[in-house]
C-alpha cells in the first residue's frame, strides 16, 4: 500500500465540505488509514509548512490553519493502482490557486482564495513520509516497502 497526508483545512470544516472532499478520494478508491478531528497548533503548523518560512503568505497561511479545527488524514491505496497515491490526491485537489483550478476539481468547484484553499496533500512521497510522521506518529507508514 501507499500512503500519503490530506488536511481538510478549517474553510473545509467551517463549510461543511468534509464530506464531500473526502468522498471524492474513497469514490476514487482509496481508503482511510487514519482520521483525526483536531485544531492545528502552531507549532506543528510551523514546522508542516517550514519550507514556506519568510513567504508573504507564510503568516497569513499559519494564522488560518490553527484558527479552527481541521480534519487530518491518512489516504492510502494500492502500490499497484497506476500512480503514486500522493499523485492520484492531488490530481483531484487540482491546483494551488482555486481561482484558476480546473472544474472538476476540489479547489476549482469549492473555492476561490488562494489562501483558504480548502485541502492540503503531500507533494511527493518524501514528503508524505514526513508528513503522516508529523501529524500521526504512531502511525507506520508501509510506503516504499518492498513487496507491500
Ligand atoms: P499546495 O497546497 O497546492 O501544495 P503550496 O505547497 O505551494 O501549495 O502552498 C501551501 C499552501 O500555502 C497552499 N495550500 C495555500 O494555502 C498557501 N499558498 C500558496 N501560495 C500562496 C499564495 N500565492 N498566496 C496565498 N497563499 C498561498
Amino acid at each position: 500500500m501507499r500512503q500519503t497526508l490530506v488536511i481538510c483545512k478549517p474553510d473545509a470544516v467551517e463549510r461543511g465540505l468534509v464530506g464531500e472532499i473526502l468522498g471524492r478520494f474513497e469514490r476514487k478508491g482509496l481508503t482511510v488509514a487514519a482520521l483525526e478531528h483536531r485544531t492545528i497548533d502552531r507549532d506543528t503548523a510551523e514546522r508542516h509548512y517550514s519550507e514556506h518560512a519568510g513567504k508573504p503568505f507564510y503568516e497569513p497561511l499559519l494564522d488560518f490553519i490553527t484558527r479552527s479545527s481541521s480534519v487530518v488524514i491518512v489516504l492510502e491505496g494500492p502500490a499497484d493502482a497506476g500512480g503514486d497515491v500522493f499523485a492520484v490526491v492531488r490530481t483531484l485537489m487540482g491546483a494551488t490557486n482555486p481561482a484558476t483550478a480546473a472544474p472538476g476539481t476540489i479547489r476549482g468547484d469549492y473555492g476561490l482564495s488562494p489562501t483558504e484553499n480548502l485541502v492540503h496533500g503531500s507533494d511527493s512521497e518524501a514528503s508524505a513520509q514526513r508528513e503522516i510522521a508529523l501529524f500521526f506518529p504512531s502511525v507506520v507508514s508501509s510506503n516504499n516497502k518492498v513487496g507491500s
